[in-house]
């Protein structure tokens, strides 16, 4: 059977792209594969982190998987930084990856701005530690949104130089499982930008958290233009924020964007905004409700990723073993 490994940073604000983009798509997956599901705590502090906030972001992020259907018998949920092997493989990786690859990482840009010489050295290296906890386990598919994609490429690069430097084939090449119609949701207040953690305004998502009050009035205020919805994709083009509300739509009720648009064309935004806050609170609702229920009882969240990480370091220790014996590393 073919494995999975994917991760979310516990870095708060879980919102309604990291569960579109990438959660809810998990839940699917367990059918056909061998799946581990991490809460990527080591990258979280490659920005900083208060300590108690990190803690219970780390539960947060376990609760969400569970809330959003991840079994955890069947699947394994854990914390990154409770499986050695992470850390061990990234200083590998540190050694195969290239200076010159990681410059071109746009999210490092993105996230380092114009203060790059005070940006932390695990930001820099960041995918190093992704490979490392794709391949720790020889994870083969990899479901991600689409700002992923070019840390992916670079997980395939450090396996092939590691490969081809070694001359062995202890690595696969991983696939990303980018699908669904919300791979890349953007921000509510800026059509061009994604949704994301980080963003200084909480109206910018819809977060985890959110009761059907703030959702609805987030979408309210949610930016758009002042024209109806068109007849066709085409004619969302030009027009993010619209493009962007349409997508939420059409993923959050299984269907296609045009069968959205044939449902809605013409129509204005007051009407179009109350039906999405409808669908939202239905869809998106209930699992943020499930998600702060599990929260109330840290104690069984600790269980399952104890659990988790007990059958986690079980699977990659075979693999480091390996990984060591082929670098070279003695193992008296
Ligand atoms: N806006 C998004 N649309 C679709 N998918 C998204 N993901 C993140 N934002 C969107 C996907 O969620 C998974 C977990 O992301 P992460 O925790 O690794 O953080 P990130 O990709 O850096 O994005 P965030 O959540 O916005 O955090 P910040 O603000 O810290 O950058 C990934 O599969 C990601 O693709």
């Amino acid at each position: 059977m073919s494995r999975i490994f994917s991760g979310v940073q516990p870095s708060g604000n879980l919102h309604l792209g990291n569960y579109l983009g990438a959660i809810r798509n998990f839940v699917g997956l367990q059918e056909d594969y061998e799946c581990i599901y991490c809460a990527v705590d080591m990258h979280a502090i490659t920005v900083w982190q208060d300590p108690a906030d990190l803690r219970s972001n780390t539960r947060e992020v376990a609760a969400a998987y569970i809330a959003a259907g991840v079994d955890p018998k069947r699947s394994i949920i854990f914390a990154q930084s409770t499986v050695a092997a992470h850390a061990e493989l990234a200083w590998i990786f540190n050694c195969v990856a290239r200076l010159g690859w990681l410059n071109r990482m746009t999210q490092f840009k993105e996230k380092a701005g114009k203060n790059r010489e005070n940006a932390s050295v695990g930001l820099y290296a960041y995918p190093s530690l992704m490979a490392a906890d794709i391949l720790a386990y020889k994870a083969t598919h990899v479901p991600v949104g689409e700002d992923q994609k070019q840390h992916l490429e670079l997980t395939r690069d450090i396996a092939q130089k590691f490969n081809n430097d070694y001359e062995t084939e202890t690595f696969p090449l991983v696939e990303p499982l980018i699908f669904g119609a919300a791979t890349r949701v953007m921000s509510l207040r800026d059509g061009s930008k994604k949704m994301s953690k980080s963003d200084p305004s909480d109206y910018s998502r819809i977060t985890f958290t959110d009761d059907r009050d703030s959702i609805a009035k987030k979408l309210r205020k949610a930016r758009t233009d002042a024209d109806p919805l068109p007849e066709t994709e085409e004619g969302l083009k030009g027009r993010p924020e619209a493009a962007n509300l349409v997508g939420i739509y059409a993923a959050l009720a299984d269907l296609s964007k045009q069968a959205v648009l044939d449902e809605f064309a013409g129509a204005a935004f007051s009407t179009f905004k109350p039906a999405l806050t409808e669908l939202a609170v239905e869809k998106f609702g209930p699992i943020g409700e499930e998600m702060k229920r599990l929260m109330a009882d840290p104690a069984h969240v600790d269980t399952i990723l104890k659990e988790g990480a007990e059958r986690a370091a079980a699977l990659a220790a075979p693999v480091m073993a390996e990984v060591k014996e082929v670098v070279g590393f003695i193992r008296p």
